[in-house]
């Protein structure tokens, strides 16, 4: 276990026997779910995908990392489904079927899986080695080359996309250049604001001297299509030593920080806010707490209709627009890369091109669909908000901040630019699975939504294109006739896309609009209705007449104060 996972377990501990000293309904404090969040932290884990073209030494590198040769190496494309690796004194294989289900193997009939890699979505490899061990909460994964076949490829990284912490790039040193795919592909990890390694592998082809020079080569490569100073570090067949030591230095620490930072801050605020409101309803009158609840009821309901409004309006207010503007765009990059797709057109056919639409539409989609998302998130969060300026001051009062809103208002923004979507993607989907429980009801992150929208359209293409492409280009390309390839691609192929597009993006895109406003709005809910719990329950303590009220004003100020010293230490350091 990280450090900074017993420090926030610790943390979370310290906060509940503060919380356990008050005479609290314990309605609150149960809706925290305290001991749950403390589970997850333990549990979770950060995920390393190893990723580079067909054979470029992945599934050697980590063989190598193992001491022995757990994964199939082979000159064929050998790694049909991304494998993660985890250590288990039983050794077994699951495997993810695509309903969700799981199907368990023996570690040698791995061959019978890859053989039927399309019934499956992942593999989970639990292996008894104690090298995985001592990387722990750290998770490899081997992950097929950029050549598998489409849809695998497509699975692959869209399972990981959001999900992974740092990724490890291998190129060979016999390939020795950053192909357009693997440029395309870094660049979508750096938009999921992921960081990576990078190796060049099989160094042992060449003379130290050549390898070298190709490390340098790739360097000025990275620095001039990322901008970014990259140490291309070596590796032969031994590249396991090396793999340990750049995983202890990716600073796990951080990852796994940057994974709850966001979330514990706001259930501290919750925690303060709770507190605050307590002691202020315990000095008011009786007149005055009355007066607030029925604000807050009214706030509620202006919440909730104004839910209502946003969702009929979605599609009006925010998705026609955003719709055709990234349909717009996705035809202008495959317009602007006709060179490169006639190109393989020629030389590898119908599926390459296919694969470099599949890659430049995911990338397109990636930077649109983000960019979108942030523009109507932070116009919901607003419009929500715009609606409680009436209540700003009361709540200003009862919770001792200076403008409650603002803090409510930037705290659900925060969440939504999380560099993680938070719980949802942390925690096993068979652990979540049917499971309605307030602590999975994190907002969604800008990212988590993005992939959502992603996913289904790529499969769109997986099953749309074979149809459009069947045979189009088969006379031209034994001709090698360029310019008709060209001319078809452009006038042909861009524009059938782009309709297709047209049709099935604009319902996934205003569902993911919908959820969102939905989220945000529960959000907003679940603050007023905690707000109103509260002091109705210490009006109701108060009546009952028979409390110390200034013993419990004291009790409860003690509470908070070291609460907030913990928080100050552990999340404000
Ligand atoms: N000479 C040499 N060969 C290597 C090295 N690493 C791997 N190979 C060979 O390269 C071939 C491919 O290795 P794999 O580990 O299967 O490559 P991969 O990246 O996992 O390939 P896929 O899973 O098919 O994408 C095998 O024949 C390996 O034996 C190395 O450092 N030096
Ligand atoms: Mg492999």
């Amino acid at each position: 276990m990280l450090n900074i996972q017993r420090q926030y377990i610790d943390y979370i501990m310290k906060i509940e026997l503060e919380l356990g000293k008050l005479t609290l309904d314990n309605k609150f404090i149960q809706s925290l779910e305290l001991a749950k969040l403390s589970k997850i932290v333990e549990n979770t884990e950060l995920l390393v995908p190893i990723i580079g073209e067909f054979s470029a030494g992945k599934s050697s590198l980590i063989n190598s990392f193992l001491g022995k040769n757990y994964l199939p190496v082979k000159i064929t494309p050998e790694t049909a489904l991304a494998t993660e690796l985890r250590y288990s004194e039983e050794e077994y294989i699951d495997a993810i079927n695509n309903d969700g289900t799981i199907s368990r193997f023996n570690l040698n009939e791995i061959d019978d899986i890859t053989n039927n890699a399309h019934k499956f979505k992942f593999l989970k490899m639990y292996i008894n080695n104690q090298n995985l061990k001592t990387i722990e909460p750290l998770i490899l994964v081997d992950m097929p080359g950029f050549e598998s076949p489409l849809d695998l490829h497509n699975q692959a990284i869209m399972e990981y996309i959001d999900r992974a912490s740092h990724y490890i790039v291998l190129t060979s040193v016999e390939s020795g250049t950053i192909t357009r795919s693997m440029v395309r592909q870094l660049t979508d990890i750096q938009e999921y604001n992921r960081d990576f390694s990078f190796f060049l592998s099989k160094t042992n082809l060449r003379s130290r001297s050549e390898a070298e020079e190709v490390a340098e080569i790739l360097q000025d490569q990275i620095e001039e299509y990322f901008d970014i100073d990259k140490q291309v570090i070596l590796i032969d067949d031994n590249g396991g030593e090396s793999l340990q030591k750049i995983l202890l230095s990716i600073e796990p620490e951080q990852l796994f920080s940057n994974l709850f930072i966001e979330r514990l801050r706001e259930n501290y605020y919750a925690i303060t806010d709770m507190l605050n409101t307590k002691i202020s309803s315990f000095g008011n009158d009786k007149q005055r707490n009355e007066e607030v609840i029925a604000e807050l009821k009214e706030s509620f309901k202006k919440i909730q209709d104004e839910r209502d409004r946003l969702v009929n309006e979605a599609n009006e207010r925010y998705s026609n627009a955003n719709v055709n503007k990234i349909v717009e765009a996705v035809g202008r990059e495959l317009s602007n890369s006709l060179d490169e797709l006639t190109s393989l057109v020629v030389h590898s056919g119908e599926e390459g091109m296919s694969k470099a639409i599949s890659e430049i539409t995911r990338h397109t989609l990636i930077i649109q669909i983000k960019d979108s998302m942030n523009d109507i998130s932070s116009d919901i969060v607003d419009s929500f908000s715009t609606n409680l300026t009436k209540l700003n001051s009361s709540m200003s009062e009862f919770s001792m901040s200076d403008n409650w809103l603002e803090t409510i208002t930037n705290t659900t923004k925060n969440m939504l630019n999380s560099v993680t979507s938070g719980l949802n993607n942390i925690v096993d989907k068979r652990e979540k699975s049917g499971n309605n429980d307030a602590i999975y009801k994190v907002i969604t992150t800008i990212l988590a939504t993005t992939t959502e929208v992603i996913a289904p359209i790529l499969e769109l293409v997986i099953i749309f294109l074979p149809d459009l492409l069947n045979g189009l280009f088969l006379s031209y390309q034994q001709k090698k006739q360029e310019e008709q390839i060209r001319n078809t691609i452009m006038t042909q192929v861009i524009p059938s896309f782009k309709r297709e597009l047209r049709i099935k993006l604009p319902e996934i895109f205003n569902k993911q609009v919908q959820e969102m406003i939905k989220n945000i709005g529960d959000q907003f809910e679940s603050i007023i209705d905690e707000k109103k719990q509260t002091i109705e329950e210490t009006q109701q303590e108060i009546d009952s007449k028979n409390i110390d009220i200034q013993e419990q004003i004291n009790i409860y100020k003690k509470v908070n104060s070291n609460i907030t010293i913990l928080s100050n230490q552990v999340l404000y350091n």
